[in-house]
């Protein structure tokens, strides 16, 4: 899906919306992906629409800092470019509780066993980061190129491309991902995801 060019399209959501009860409550689901992730898709298309030359790009191009976007777009298409890849990469990773593989399993679950000794150890170093955003961002377990494994906090729609990594789990910490349901409950709403998201095979 990062290797698709404007103009881009929102991704169906791959279960229905109720499939994340009760840790992701419906509403949430609904809003989030129908009117959050559209208004970033909409956006994004809006600020390339002038820049024909932009529309061979793929999304993964155009964020990883390697490409002259012009100056006055620049802002409007890292910031929606970088939350419409985000929320693809978000809403393809969860799956309903009984479906998917919710712990890591084989080479990632070796890496992440070598870096912080056991699973239990790596989430409560990945949720106290997750706490740790100030405002609204993500937190992210990604992969170098060197395979280090990495947890590692991104402001608002920031993603990990400019540093040349590649994302394994992200979650979306901003507000609209879980206020209906836990309002300023962060933590509680970090200990129900890990329900609900699943690890790639690497
Ligand atoms: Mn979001």
């Amino acid at each position: 899906m990062f290797y698709e060019t404007y103009p881009f399209s929102l991704p169906p959501l791959p279960y229905s919306y109720d499939a994340l009860e009760p840790y992701i409550d419906t509403e949430t689901m609904r809003i989030h992906h129908d009117k959050h992730f559209q208004a970033y898709t909409d956006h994004l298309n809006n600020a390339l629409e002038p820049y024909p030359h932009l529309h061979r790009l793929t999304l993964s191009q155009l964020l990883s800092g390697r490409y002259m976007l012009p100056q006055i777009a620049r802002e409007a298409i890292l910031n929606n470019g970088g939350g419409y890849y985000n929320h693809a990469f978000f809403f393809d990773e969860l799956s309903p509780p009984n479906v998917g593989e919710h712990r890591p399993r084989g080479t990632l679950e070796m890496l992440i066993n070598r870096t912080w000794g056991d699973f239990s150890r790596f989430q409560d170093v990945f949720n106290c980061m997750a706490l740790s955003v100030f405002g609204s961002g993500w937190v992210a377990l990604s992969l170098s190129r060197q395979e280090r494994l990495r947890i590692i906090t991104l402001h608002n729609q920031e993603t990990v491309l400019p540093r040349g990594e590649t994302p394994l789990l992200q979650f979306d910490v901003w507000e609209h991902a879980y206020y209906l349901k836990y309002q300023n409950r962060r933590n509680e709403y970090i200990d129900a995801l890990w329900n609900v998201v699943t690890f790639p095979i690497i």
